[in-house]
């Protein structure tokens, strides 16, 4: 969606900024307005700076509410066919995920389901989860493959992704996950389909311009360290980013190969080390806490926040949203969870899904605050105080939606 030329001028405002060189708790600036040109944040200005009747351009009064940066959730894979609530049934009946995985269930179960459709279905039957996400106010959603594990079907998955992130008000970040699961074609022999996804697949998805970045299931139930260092090799040839889902149900070391790449984030980090919030820490990368996953399987190993705090290390807080361990297309919930589940105050939930998503997707300069020079996606709030946000979770308090400075109907 092309960017709004008009400049316009949003006044009255209590911001949330979310901006380090802002000095308050959530860099709050009260009675504050945004100037907004071509779709960028102009200015941010103290409202007695603003002289509203002299302005050329639409001015909107925030009547006083918060407004906050657009919502990011910066690690989603909610492009997919099936559903996966059988599945769920009988874990509830006490059968684990792992053993579901090791009987053909699992991921295989959702790849059998997303092969089926076509590009066009799959975008049809993933409109819906997106909307939803974006009618609680997120701007920018990261979406991954990992559902089709043949060149063919992750490019569909991948073009499905940019077929929504065309036709609706919303920024669309693609990740290749093609070294999710080892497909059926290479059932026994993890290092055959790991030297395709290597030689054959991220090749041709980077030249395609479909990814800008690659992901790894390193874990004991996915890929080892070894075959996920092939899969960076060459996303890294391919001038691709790096993320990795690491640490999840077990420590392989995988936060250790993020840093070593230069990888941007290391996702999910339940079972991260000293060691592991060390590498991340001195390669600026961040940690993507996903609650969902961790409440869905009911996992006791919780993140370790308080180091990953105490290093600094940027922590964001993504949906995870998958039919098979976290089908929740709510970041707001999230947000919750990581505050309930892992200890994160209301403040470091709402950095989660603004600033340092914005550190997770690689858009550090431009998305996430409120500030000169960001994109001008922002939400205008019916709340008292900006912890409500992490607070409740279906209670409608988005007023206004705005993506690139226009704002947006909200349906
Ligand atoms: N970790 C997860 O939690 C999801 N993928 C992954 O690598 C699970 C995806 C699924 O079960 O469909
Ligand atoms: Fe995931």
């Amino acid at each position: 969606m092309p960017p709004s030329s008009a400049a316009s001028l949003w006044i009255n405002a209590k911001l949330a900024t979310c901006d380090p060189g802002q000095p308050a708790a959530y860099g709050a600036l009260h009675q504050h307005a945004l100037l907004v040109r071509d779709g960028r944040i102009a200015a941010v200005l103290p409202q007695a700076e603003v002289d509203p009747a002299a302005f050329d351009g639409a001015v909107h009064d925030a009547g006083g509410r918060w407004i906050t940066p657009g919502f990011i959730d910066c690690h989603t894979h909610l492009i997919y066919g099936g559903s996966r609530a059988a599945e769920w049934e009988k874990r509830l009946a006490g059968v684990p995920y792992q053993q579901i995985a090791a009987e053909g269930g699992g991921i295989l179960s959702t790849v059998r389901a997303t092969r089926w459709l076509d590009e066009e279905e799959l975008a049809v039957k993933s409109l819906p989860r997106l909307k939803a996400l974006m009618a609680e106010g997120v701007t920018t959603v990261e979406i991954k493959s990992g559902y089709g594990l043949t060149l063919e079907d992750e490019l569909k998955q991948l073009s499905a992704a940019r077929r929504l992130g065309e036709s609706l008000p919303v920024e669309v970040a693609a990740t290749l996950l093609a070294a999710h699961a080892v497909p059926p074609e290479y059932a026994g022999d993890a290092d055959g389909y790991v030297a395709h996804v290597a030689d054959n697949i991220i090749p041709v998805a980077a030249r395609a311009g479909l990814a800008e970045a690659v992901d790894v299931f390193c874990e004991g139930l996915g890929f080892t360290p070894a075959q996920t260092r092939r899969v960076f090799e060459a996303a890294r040839a391919h001038g691709l980013k790096i993320k990795g889902h690491v640490e999840q149900l077990s420590n392989l070391g995988g936060a250790q190969l993020v840093a070593e790449f230069g990888g941007l984030s290391a996702d999910h980090v339940e079972y991260l080390d000293a060691a592991g919030v060390d590498a991340l820490e001195r390669a600026g990368a961040a940690a993507v806490l996903l609650p969902g996953a961790f409440y869905f399987l009911r996992e006791m190993q919780k993140p370790p926040v308080e180091k990953l705090r105490a290093a600094g290390v940027a922590m964001a807080v993504a949906t995870d949203f998958n039919p098979g361990t976290s089908p929740f297309a709510s970041l707001r919930l999230a947000m919750n969870q990581a505050c309930v589940l892992f200890g994160l105050t209301p403040e470091e939930a709402l950095l989660g899904v603004t600033r340092h998503a914005a550190q997770a997707l690689g858009r550090s300069a431009s998305h996430g605050r409120l500030a000169a020079g960001c994109v001008a996606d922002f939400l205008v709030w019916d709340i008292e105080h900006p912890a409500e946000l992490a607070y409740s979770v279906g209670v409608p308090q988005l007023k206004q939606r705005v993506f690139r400075g226009a704002a947006q109907a909200l349906d």
